[in-house]
Order: C-alpha cells, then sequence, then structure tokens
C-alpha cells in the first residue's frame, strides 16, 4: 500500500511497546471514551495507530487533536475515502510492526471491544504468539440485549466460517485480537487477500496455517451505543464465498 507523503510514519512517535490499532468510520462520539478508557488500564509504552477513512462525522479531527492530548503516543493515518475496514487493519497493523511495537492489539472504536480486557489479553502473550479475545470460547458471550436473529446470525456464521476454512479458534471472526510482532511478521499481515469482512477470518485461517500459537480468553461483546454499524447481510455473504474460494486456493 502507498502511503501518501504527508501520513505519518514510523519514527513520528516514541517507542511504542504495545500498539493499540484502531480503523475509524464515524465514529466521533465513541473514540475519545474509547482512548481515555485504554489509557485509563495503565498500560506500559502504549501507543495507538488510529486509521481513518475521511470519516464525515470529523473523527479523523478528533483523533488529531487526542494525538495533541498525548503526545509522542499516537501516529493518525487519514485516507481519502472509505477503503474498508481490511485494508485499514492491514495498513494500522504493518505500520505497528514497522514501529517494532513488541505487542500489537487491534480493536474496534465503537467500544464493543471492553478495554477493561487489555491487561490480561496482553499478558496472555507471554505464553501465545496471538491472544482472541473470544465471544464463543466458555465464559465469554455476547450482549444480552441481542435479539434472536442477531445471535442466530452471528452464531452460525462463525460456525459456517470456522467449518470452510477448519479454523480451530472458536471464535473465527474475532475482530479484538493481541499478536506478538513475530507473528505478524510470520504471516506477513500486506499479504491478506481479503480485503472486507472476511480479513478477520483470513487473519485466524494464516496464523494456524503457519503453526502459531493462538489462544482464546473470553469477553462479552457489547453492542454499540452510538454511531452505527458497517455491516450487512450482502457484506458477510460475499465474505463467505471469498473464504470458501481461500479455502480451495490455500
Ligand atoms: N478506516 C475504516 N474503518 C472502518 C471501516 N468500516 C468499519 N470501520 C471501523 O471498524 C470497526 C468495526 O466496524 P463496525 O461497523 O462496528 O462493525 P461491526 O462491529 O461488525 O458492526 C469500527 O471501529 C469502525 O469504525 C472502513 O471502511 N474504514
Ligand atoms: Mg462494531
Amino acid at each position: 500500500m502507498t502511503r501518501e507523503p504527508e501520513q505519518p510514519g514510523p519514527t513520528d512517535v516514541g517507542p511504542m511497546k504495545v500498539a493499540i490499532v484502531v480503523p475509524t468510520y464515524n465514529e466521533a462520539e465513541t473514540l475519545p471514551l474509547l482512548i481515555e478508557k485504554v489509557v485509563a488500564q495503565d498500560i506500559p509504552g502504549l501507543g495507538f495507530i488510529v486509521v481513518d477513512d475521511g470519516s464525515p462525522d470529523g473523527t479523523g479531527d478528533i483523533a488529531d487533536r487526542l494525538a495533541d492530548d498525548f503526545p509522542g503516543m499516537f501516529l493518525v493515518v487519514h485516507r481519502e475515502g472509505k477503503l474498508g475496514l481490511g485494508t485499514a487493519y492491514m495498513m494500522g497493523l504493518q505500520m505497528a510492526v514497522d514501529t517494532g511495537a513488541e505487542q500489537i492489539v487491534e480493536m474496534d472504536a465503537d467500544l464493543s471491544h471492553p478495554p477493561e480486557v487489555l491487561p490480561a489479553l496482553i499478558s496472555k502473550l507471554d505464553s501465545a504468539d496471538v491472544v482472541v479475545a473470544s465471544r464463543y470460547t466458555d465464559g465469554g458471550g455476547v450482549d444480552p440485549a441481542w435479539g434472536w436473529g442477531r445471535k442466530q446470525f452471528s452464531h452460525w456464521g462463525n460456525v459456517g466460517i470456522r467449518l470452510v476454512l477448519g479454523i480451530k479458534v472458536k471464535d473465527a471472526t474475532a475482530g479484538f485480537k493481541a499478536f506478538r510482532r513475530e507473528g505478524l511478521e510470520t504471516i506477513g499481515i500486506s499479504r491478506m487477500r481479503l480485503t472486507g469482512f472476511g480479513f478477520q477470518a483470513e487473519v485466524a485461517f494464516r496464523c494456524q496455517k503457519a503453526g502459531l500459537k493462538v489462544v482464546e480468553l473470553p469477553y462479552v461483546f457489547m453492542e454499540r451505543t452510538a454511531g452505527k454499524s458497517k455491516m450487512s447481510f450482502a457484506i458477510a455473504f460475499e465474505a463467505f464465498i471469498k473464504l470458501t474460494w481461500l479455502r480451495v486456493r490455500g
């Protein structure tokens, strides 16, 4: 991926030991809350990489303001338009690798991924290459406010994707994960082919194929309380077809 000349580079921040990669599209309400809650976890060597796709609601400007409030802790990437969740993650994770961060976490901006889980997620990396914050392992779950249909869609979508790709990890579509930098280097994050919703499943598939040690940590996924989801049935269906192709082609 080409980086615009005015984009930040790895030398623009202090040494990040733990990099939190956050893709954003119209998350003006929740991004400041997320950052505040993550900072409150007192994680040594913490830094953020925010990849914003020109959010019409001004999330990009908010990220720049947060970068001023927390000097040396932020890399903010401004892309011109909505280029998709997968490429945003790919770019942010690759930048995290390039900064030399030891532990790299991906999480959404909408507070569905509770920041309180971070210390345990990161410390589990002492004995694993990848830690998946998991809705579908014992003790995990989804927001009790979810209706029956939404639960079924998420559950069976996950079961289907696990079957298609032969993924052992119970939460195959998880977007809340921590990696040791070497793990991301092994799979080569910028080589992922599914750049939409299927991105997370491809990452899970490639981690397993590369023989990385992947463990799960249960958590309860909370529904966003502000902003809108960018997910749809059409996006999920397209991902399913592409994942089937991925399994066939390897
Ligand atoms: N940069 C970028 N971020 C995105 C894009 N689509 C979604 N996101 C972000 O990715 C995260 C997950 O998206 P969300 O809509 O909450 O997906 P859901 O949780 O599956 O409903 C959030 O932080 C979004 O702001 C995109 O096209 N570009
Ligand atoms: Mg969400």
